[in-house]
């Protein structure tokens, strides 16, 4: 990939700290650090990806392991019971800020509708 680096690759390196909640062989989950629900958590590939499609059209199976990880996330954060949604903002009118492909788990508490 031709961009620089992200703080995504940082983190999963452990050159930066970050609140991890959970990690498998490919993925590793962490707290957003500006959290816009009760629960915020971002689940992202160790590899690196564009964003989901990209991730989609050239490694299915890691993407299934990063919604797994999405659904762990959930069952160990007591989101089941109620409910949750998974996120993945895609390019600039979704508000992607970190070309690293990454899943929010949001939840916690009743969520608004989504859109603008
Ligand atoms: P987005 O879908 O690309 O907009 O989401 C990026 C998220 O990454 C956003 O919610 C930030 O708060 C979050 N984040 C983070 O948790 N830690 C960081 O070091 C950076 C961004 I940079």
């Amino acid at each position: 990939m031709s961009d620089a680096d992200t703080l995504f690759e940082r983190i999963i390196a452990r050159e930066i700290p970050a609140d991890i909640v959970h990690e498998t062989e490919t993925t590793l989950a962490f707290r957003d650090i500006q959290p816009q629900a009760t629960t915020h958590v971002l689940v992202v590939p160790k590899k690196r990806y564009r964003n989901v499609a990209e991730l989609a059209a050239a490694d299915p199976q890691l993407l299934a392991d990063v919604i797994g990880t999405a659904a762990k996330v959930a069952e160990l954060e007591g989101l089941t019971e109620n409910g949750y949604r998974v996120v993945f903002n895609t390019d600039a009118h979704a508000g992607q800020t970190v070309f690293h492909v990454h899943a929010h788990v949001l939840g916690g508490e009743q969520l608004g509708h989504f859109g603008r």
